[in-house]
């Protein structure tokens, strides 16, 4: 592998789910051969906790070296080409990429969207602008417009909890008081549509996902008749794709309740974290026996895992 970007980098995605299952089995210490000798550096233009630590824990596991480093906005980056460059940013993009390859065998880059340039941010500018001039192999931790690592790890948890038939997997929009991305329900749509499920999408008005997303995946606007049989709700909040940005409602309606939870097929509940509980979620669903949060962030670990293996593998 020669990035992690999106599903569209993983030549066969089950076996990498399959592959991230198996690591988990491994002894700790039995895999430290593996990244020996090799060094990630994370980038943060915005904040973390679980994508942060389980990167860095998985590259632990594999014998390589984490440097993190908080860009935030202390370090102001400029992109424009020909920028005559006089004014708040000290650091052109070029420079910048080519020097952390120069100590980076890969790169890491959390980058969230502007939510203001609909254009700009579906271009997925900045981790584009640094796969352009980096020299080394890049992977995503969140981009503009995707989740990646946090999809496989989705899966993976799906996959220890599959059903003996076909689950019928929802992904159903949800409130929260600040404008989020779009790029966690972007990505769980574009690899749950590669896994063996039934994909069912529900949301307010307003709320529809960008079409290379949501297309072929089963809509269903009223959420009660979404979760009917149901063997996993995925509760996300997004901002709105049409009216770029912005919260078009904060319907406590769409908040996922012990009493929608009973009209599915005593469904497992899942959410990326972090989570705004009895805003998105109530407690009882939350802190309840199906409740699959905790395992979704342990399965981090092993996503990162499966990536790193694989893009140091390729480099040999
Ligand atoms: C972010 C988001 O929605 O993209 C990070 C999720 C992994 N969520 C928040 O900042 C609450
Ligand atoms: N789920 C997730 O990516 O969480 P962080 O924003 O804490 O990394």
């Amino acid at each position: 592998m020669k990035q992690f970007t999106s599903a569209r980098d993983v030549l066969n995605p089950e076996a990498l789910v399959k592959e991230a299952m198996e690591l988990k089995k491994r002894p700790r210490g039995s895999l430290r051969h593996i990244g020996q000798n090799h060094t990630i550096v994370l980038l943060f233009f915005n904040p973390s906790l679980r994508t942060r630590l389980s990167t860095q824990k998985a590259a632990i596991e594999l014998g390589m070296s984490a440097m993190v480093f908080n860009a935030g906005q202390g370090w102001q980056l400029e992109f424009e080409e020909g920028a005559v460059m006089n004014l708040d940013k000290a650091e052109h993009i070029k420079e910048a990429a080519a020097v952390v390859s120069q100590y980076a065998d890969v790169i890491g880059i959390r980058t969230f969207p502007s939510l203001e340039d609909r254009e700009r941010d579906y271009s997925d500018f900045v981790l584009k602008q640094f796969q352009q001039y980096a020299c080394v192999p890049v992977v995503s931790l969140e981009s503009a417009i995707r989740h990646p690592l946090q999809s496989l790890a989705d899966w993976i948890t799906i996959e220890e909890h599959r059903p003996a038939h076909r689950p019928r997997v929802v992904l159903s929009w949800a409130p929260h008081p600040r404008a989020l991305p779009q790029a966690v329900a972007n990505s769980f749509l574009e690899w749950m549509k590669l896994a063996d499920v039934e994909l069912v999408l529900t949301h307010p008005e307003g709320y529809e996902l960008a079409e290379e997303f949501s297309r072929d995946v089963t809509y269903i606007p009223e959420q009660e008749a979404a979760f009917e049989g149901a063997d996993f709700v995925y509760a996300k909040n997004w901002s709105s794709y049409r009216d770029y940005g912005q919260i078009l409602s904060q319907d406590a309606g769409w908040m996922i309740t012990p009493e929608k939870m009973a009209l599915t097929n005593n469904g497992k509940f899942m959410h990326c974290l972090p989570v705004r509980r009895n805003v998105v979620v109530a407690d009882a669903v939350l802190d309840g026996p199906n409740s699959l949060v905790i395992e979704q962030a342990n399965n981090r670990t092993y996503a990162a895992m499966a990536v790193l293996k694989r893009i140091v593998g390729d480099m040999e």
